[in-house]
């Protein structure tokens, strides 16, 4: 691994005011057990994020699980400070900014899948986030059928490069060590088929090969490669041994607050 390991919980669209002040308590009450050299965000929904930022012990982090932009429609000039504005249901890197949100989650297959996220969308998303000085998580992994026909690393390596274009593109957005990436397999998401030791640690290095290729070694070396899909308590110590694993993305896991402790101390 890089540096801090770090780890960050996907709630995904989970939660009610009772189950999320559970949480929020049930994470609280693990602080003293949680290893200091271990950088930790989670992700509520929007609506929770207030409360659990409010209320969640300072040793977490608050992270969105999106933000809003489309910059070619918002702004051809790419003055890239006003994608604020007509675009119901959304929410804007800038009021994450404002609310002192210092993290967000983006490319979330998820999303890519279901909710129309393109490379494209998601390079200029990343950008914006940086322009606005927030810290990024961004997802990146292959579906089922693109490992098994071997487009694995074609897949990836786009999703990348999307991201590193959009970036150099973007003025006052630098990748720095604020990128994070998790690379989530689609296959192992919720699925509880967890990819093998082999599998993440061939991905994570040809990823940071292909960031000291394509950025820079300084970037290369300082960007921190998560996985996630079906991480939990019990298989995430084999993982956590992995020379390029520096930190996991936990879903269904990170809602029950003594497994995710667990998974922190997994470094
Ligand atoms: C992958 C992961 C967290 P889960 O989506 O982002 O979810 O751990 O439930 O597979």
């Amino acid at each position: 691994g890089t540096g801090r390991f770090i780890v960050g919980g996907n709630w995904k669209c989970n939660g009610t005011r009772e189950s999320v002040k559970a949480l929020v308590e049930a994470l609280n009450k693990n602080v003293p057990n949680i290893e200091k050299n271990c950088d930790i965000y989670c992700c509520p929904t929007f609506l929770h994020l207030p409360y659990v930022k409010d209320n969640l012990n300072e040793r977490f982090n608050v992270c969105a699980q999106n933000s809003w932009v489309e910059a070619d429609l918002v702004d051809p000039e790419h003055h890239y400070d006003s994608t604020t504005g007509a675009f119901t249901g959304e929410i804007s890197a800038e009021m994450l900014e404002d609310l002192q949100v210092p993290f967000v989650l983006l490319g979330h297959s998820e999303r890519r899948t279901l909710l129309g996220d393109t490379d494209e969308i998601v390079g200029k998303k990343v950008a914006h986030a940086r322009y606005h000085g927030l810290s990024v998580v961004v997802c990146v992994g292959e579906t089922l059928e693109e490992r098994e026909n071997g487009t694995t690393f074609d897949v990836i390596f786009k999703q990348l490069k999307a991201v590193a274009k959009e970036i150099d593109d973007r003025e006052h957005s630098s990748w720095g060590s604020s990128v994070v990436i998790a690379y989530e397999p689609i296959w192992a998401i919720g699925t509880g088929k967890v990819a093998t030791p082999e599998q993440v640690q061939e991905v994570h290095s040809k990823i940071r090969s292909w960031l000291a290729e394509n950025v820079s070694e300084d970037v290369a070396k300082a960007t921190r490669i998560q996985y996630g899909g079906s991480v939990n308590a019990s298989n995430c110590a084999d993982l956590a041994k992995l020379s390029d694993i520096d930190g996991f993305l936990v879903g269904g896991a990170s809602l029950n607050g003594d497994d995710f402790a667990a998974i922190c101390n997994a470094s």
